[in-house]
């Protein structure tokens, strides 16, 4: 099996499974490449973590059903506890969890953050109320509001102005449609790790927009203040630093990545070859996905394994190959049913986010 990680998991993480993992630092966890499994759905005890700052105690998972969240920008503000939004709705929606930093690593410039390969991303069921739900039991929305705005609870350290170090994300109205205030992942009380005990979950928009911990909702007329929605997980060109003015990382493009094989140190026995991976499709479900395993000059059509889970899941896929010993480059590449489809290329940006080439995601693998 795969060496186990080289730091220990973090304290609020050890239920992990360590030889899943490349632990990065205490605040960020990457799944291994050959670890996702085929079935679709990224086991819990697999995902990655990525937190800005230290997650709160974990006293505010033990009664999750007491934790309160204010809802404001509304016709009836007020505050409800998790046991409240309990009794107004009930929906699951199953989707693709990636930071907007996955890929970073394939970058040349080097850009500062964590140097994710293809591991801070996993496909996992929430399940919650639906935010429409909890507009309808508090009036509606107020005039002219632009935007949801969700704050996480962490507590922010002392004599630091608020604004700065507030995990607060602002996404705009058509986020909404599909977003729900999550209690539960994969079928599970929702571990402090991934934003127990109420998580605003917004599917199709990149990690950061899936606030943990929430402790206030809002529809406002501004995007929040806070220096995580101002310059933070903005597209900025190389050397500049993100400001409003560059687009703030929300929805997610079509991606996808061969998971086995994938290890450059560890020869395929040559004949028939099964390489799998994973495809998500971003805002509409992924149609098709080719592979090729001559570094991008031909390719051929993969078939998806698996149930269908939603737009907004990944699926996984198959191509079988008839291998003789040498050296392959394999690639993948995916088309949602926008027709929207990976680009050759990453577009280079200063902070190194949303890298969904298919080149920078190649693996080199060695058939004996
Ligand atoms: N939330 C809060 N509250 N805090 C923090 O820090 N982070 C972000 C999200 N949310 C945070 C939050 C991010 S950034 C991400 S990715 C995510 O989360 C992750 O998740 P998990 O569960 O996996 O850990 Mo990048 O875009």
């Amino acid at each position: 099996g795969p060496v186990s990680a080289e730091k220990p998991l973090p304290g609020y993480a050890k239920w992990k499974d360590a030889n899943s993992m490349i632990v990065h630092s205490a605040n960020t966890v990457e799944t291994r490449r050959d670890a996702f499994g085929s079935a679709g759905i990224t086991p819990l005890d697999r995902l990655y973590i990525r937190n800005n700052l230290t997650p709160p105690s974990e006293d505010i998972v033990k009664d999750p059903d007491s934790w309160k969240v204010e809802i404001s920008g509304v016709k009836s503000p007020r505050s409800f506890t998790v046991a409240e939004l309990k009794t107004l709705g009930l929906e699951t929606v199953t989707m693709v969890l990636q930071c907007s930093g996955n890929g970073r690593g394939f970058f040349p410039h080097k850009p500062s953050g964590t140097q994710w390969t293809v591991g801070a991303a996993g496909c996992v069921s929430f399940t919650g109320v639906p935010v429409k739900a909890v507009l309808e039991a508090t009036g509606g929305m107020a005039d002219g509001m632009k935007y949801m705005t969700s704050t996480g609870g962490e507590e922010i350290p002392a004599g630091l102005d608020p604004n700065t170090l507030m995990v607060e994300r602002s996404v705009p109205l058509s986020g909404i449609e599909d977003a729900i205030l999550a209690w539960e992942v994969n079928g599970e009380a929702l571990p402090l790790a991934h934003g127990g005990p109420l998580r605003m979950i917004v599917p199709g928009y990149a990690g950061v927009n899936n606030v943990k911990y929430v402790k206030h909702v809002a529809f406002t007329k501004d995007q929040s203040p806070a220096k995580i929605q101002q310059s933070s997980y903005r597209f900025s060109p190389i050397g500049v630093k993100g400001t409003p003015e560059y687009d703030s990382i929300w929805e997610m493009d079509p991606k996808s990545w061969i998971t086995m094989p994938s290890d450059p140190n560890q020869p395929v026995k040559a004949g028939r070859v099964q390489i799998t991976g994973v495809a998500m499709g971003g805002m509409s479900e992924p149609e098709k996905v080719e592979v090729s395993v001559d570094g991008g000059k031909s390719w051929k059509e993969a078939e998806f394994i698996g149930p269908d889970l939603g737009k907004y899941a990944w699926r996984s896929f198959v191509l079988s190959a008839e291998l003789k010993p040498g050296t392959y480059q394999m690639a993948c590449r995916v088309t949602n049913e926008d027709g929207k489809s990976q680009p050759e290329n990453r577009v280079e940006n200063n902070r190194g986010y949303v890298n969904n080439s298919w080149r920078d995601h190649m693996v080199a693998i060695k058939v004996a």
